[in-house]
């Protein structure tokens, strides 16, 4: 079962509660959805979570929903949903993939005409609509028939309602397709295409390219990927199937001669390609997924090319990468051999927003590991330094007194692990500090004094306006020892907005103040997003990349940071730790 499995279970759940009792069960109805939504958007597969014993870890799920996916993992079912789906017809479920279909709609259709079967409903329903019977239904009428008929064409074609996917959801997806495409013969070379080369921070659907003499068995061995779950259409070099819960895999096959055309025109944008032709047309050239051909010379002699550095080459552009095609300028700069060279994620030298368990009786949840695992993790990807930023002690079960003294311990705790050490590797001693309301910093500046300098950041009252958080955030940064400002504009993906910031103050303020923005790389924040840190960029505001780690496999999800900061231009001296130690030690200390 992956997480998108279990993540549909849940909505099914919410469903019938709907069907049920909308009112009676609005509580369990939120908390099912909740749930659905972290699950949809978790990095880490439900299965591994469940054998570390961290199910607590997923934000938005309580202790009831937690003890029905433990019974769910350990005897495949649960009790209580069976109880909540008995009354309901399963058909009803299929009718809730399709755009326009909610619970009480789909129940109504169902138990109206007794459509029991879940395979054929879809097809039941566009043919009862087909014959006007929708139509004198209460509540239903000639333009509600007709929307379900339009909405029911759209399912056939792929389109469902799921949200978009979280970048390294998608990227599993992928990796899974990739590795099963590998194993036919066929296959001579495989590569993700659309916006998941481009490594947006959410992908609509899949797209894959392979370069293969024999499309034909390609495309069959495509189609019957054993985990589909139904093809949406087979063509001659393209097919598209549909896989857990309704997301969408674009096959594209051409033989090696034209791969670098072929990666080319489908990994977009759609913005960058058409500027693209443009630019090619005014040299008289015309551009496909096959090759370029001579304009007006439709019958003329298409050239190929194997790589994706050789079409571009052929327009006179150097190689552009992905993350870069947007159609913001790129193009221009490739004519003139300037583009950026973008931070890669070699680069990195350190990660400073880390959460370990060490026992500072925080605010906000703790880290799963030691300093000192944490610093061998560290270690172990190459770093040079790291800084451990714990939530600060909670402000209303301790005196500042007891603060300061939590504060001084840690602080001699650190020095202890520099000495042990010995410079192979930095640890800074930092702090996730809370902004409040206010402005000011959840602890004394005796205690902040203690540290080398600390992140700030907001977790609390959302929902202030943009000139009423714009003070309280540079209030909070202006403290001398504030140097970096986390996740800064609090969004969560899918699930809660940014808050809004005067982002002309805020670049000035950093600039001016030596303050770092963060690019929080937990796959759910991704903020400063790839269009701030493009302009952070330009102004010369330093950017930080961090995890916000609580336990070790999440400093691998480094890379998800590095992807937004290479869509925003980012180069490695745009980014402090990707400098050198000392460098860096005299950027804190400024
Ligand atoms: P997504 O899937 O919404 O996250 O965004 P993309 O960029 O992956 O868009 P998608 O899957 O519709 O198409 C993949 C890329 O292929 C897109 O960036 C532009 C390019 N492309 C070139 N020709 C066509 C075409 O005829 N149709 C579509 N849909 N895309 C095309
Ligand atoms: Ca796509
Ligand atoms: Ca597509
Ligand atoms: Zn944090």
């Amino acid at each position: 079962m992956t997480n998108l499995d279990v993540s549909k279970l849940l909505r099914n759940v919410a469903a019938a509660y709907r069907i049920k009792d909308e009112q009676k069960y609005r509580f369990q109805i939120i908390a099912y959805d909740k749930a659905a939504d972290t699950l949809e958007n978790s990095p880490t597969e439900l299965r591994e979570l469940f054998k570390e014993q961290k199910l607590g870890d997923l934000p938005g799920v309580g202790p009831s929903i937690r003890a029905h996916l433990e019974e769910l993992l350990t005897t495949g079912k649960v009790k209580h949903f069976e109880e909540v789906f008995s009354s309901i017809p399963e058909a009803v479920f299929t009718l809730l993939d399709v755009p326009g279909f909610g619970p009480k709609k789909a129940y109504r259709l169902v138990t109206e005409f007794k459509l029991k079967n879940p395979k054929s409903v879809v097809a039941d329903i566009r043919a009862l609509a087909e014959q006007g019977k929708i139509d004198p239904l209460d509540g239903f009428g000639k333009k509600s028939q007709d929307d379900i008929l339009t909405r029911i064409e759209e399912y056939g074609r792929g389109k469902t309602k799921t949200a978009r996917m979280a970048l390294p959801y998608a990227g599993e997806l992928a990796k899974k397709m990739l590795a099963y495409l590998k194993e036919c013969p066929a296959v001579e070379q495989v590569s993700p295409l659309g916006s998941l080369r481009r490594r947006k921070e959410t992908v609509g659907d899949i797209d894959i390219a392979v370069a293969s003499s024999e499309p034909a068995k390609v495309l069959q061995h495509f189609v019957d990927y054993p985990h589909k779950e139904r093809i949406i259409e087979k063509g001659d070099h393209t097919s598209s199937i549909l896989v857990s819960s309704g997301k969408q895999i674009d096959l594209m096959v051409q033989p090696p001669e034209a791969f670098g055309s072929l990666l080319q025109h489908f990994t977009g944008s759609k913005d960058h390609n058409v500027h693209l032709r443009e630019y090619a047309l005014s040299k008289g050239l015309s551009l496909s997924e096959y090759g370029i051909k001579k304009r007006g010379d439709e019958s003329g002699k298409l050239t190929h090319y194997s790589t994706e550095e050789k079409f571009y080459a052929a327009l006179g552009l150097q190689w552009i990468p992905p993350e870069m095609r947007e159609n913001t300028g790129e193009i221009e700069l490739a004519k003139k051999n300037e583009l950026p060279t973008l931070l890669e994620l070699k680069d990195m030298k350190g990660d400073f927003h880390l959460h370990s368990s060490y026992p500072i009786e925080p605010s906000h949840d703790m880290g799963n590991n030691t300093m000192e695992e944490m610093i061998a993790k560290a270690k172990s990807l190459g770093y040079s330094y790291l800084g451990f930023s714990e939530h600060n002690p909670s402000i209303s079960k301790h005196t500042s007194l007891q603060t300061k003294a939590i504060l001084e311990k840690r602080k001699e705790f650190i020095e202890q692990l520099n000495k042990k050490h010995n410079k192979s590797i930095r640890v800074f001693s930092l702090l996730e500090t809370d902004i409040l309301p206010n402005g000011n910093l959840a602890i004394d500046d005796d205690a902040i004094s203690l540290l080398d300098a600390t992140i700030v950041s907001v977790h609390s009252s959302f929902g202030m306006n943009r000139d009423e958080m714009t003070k309280r955030v540079l209030k909070g940064l202006s403290h001398p020892k504030a140097k970096i400002l986390a996740h800064p504009t609090g969004r969560l993906i899918n699930q809660r907005p940014p808050y809004e910031l005067d982002w002309a103050k805020v670049f000035a303020f950093c600039k001016e103040h030596h303050k770092a923005l963060e690019i929080n790389a937990w796959p759910l924040r991704l903020d400063l997003n790839d269009v701030l840190v493009r302009e952070a960029v330009k102004q010369g505001v330093k950017l930080m990349i961090d995890t916000d780690s609580h336990s070790l496999e999440e400093m691998d999800l480094m890379e998800y940071g590095v992807s937004v900061a290479r869509r925003g231009w980012a180069k490695p001296s745009d980014i402090l730790n990707a400098m050198p130690y000392n460098d860096l030690a005299k950027w804190f200390s400024m």
